[in-house]
């Protein structure tokens, strides 16, 4: 067969690529209370007491805090549903996402 030799072949991809993954970034205020931001976090993010208070108190002194990183849509639910939880209460308690690099 004077073909046989030059077919192309197909590549097949043996890996496959994960998800992106982004980040829940945890903003700065001055008026949610502490004590507040801190149940938020164990209610939204399945943290304990320990984890939750110094994720708050790093936000608190830095600006901002990484919470955790998850596919798009969860990150993207996990920071509204803790922004309507602050909002809720009156707060500007703040969640935002970014993809991570
Ligand atoms: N800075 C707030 C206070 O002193 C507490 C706080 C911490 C609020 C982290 C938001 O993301 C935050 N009451």
């Amino acid at each position: 067969m004077a073909n046989q030799s030059t077919k192309p072949r197909t590549k097949v991809r043996v890996k496959t690529e994960r998800p992106r993954l982004h980040k829940v970034i945890l903003v700065n205020d001055d008026f949610t209370p502490r004590e507040f931001v801190v149940t938020v976090l164990k209610s939204e993010f399945r943290m304990n007491e320990d984890q939750a208070y110094n994720v708050m108190i790093t936000a608190h002194k830095r600006g901002v805090c990484v919470v955790a990183v998850y596919t798009k849509d969860v990150a993207e639910t996990k920071a509204t549903r803790g922004t309507e939880a602050g909002r809720s209460k009156g707060y500007p308690l703040l969640f935002t996402t970014e993809p991570e690099e």
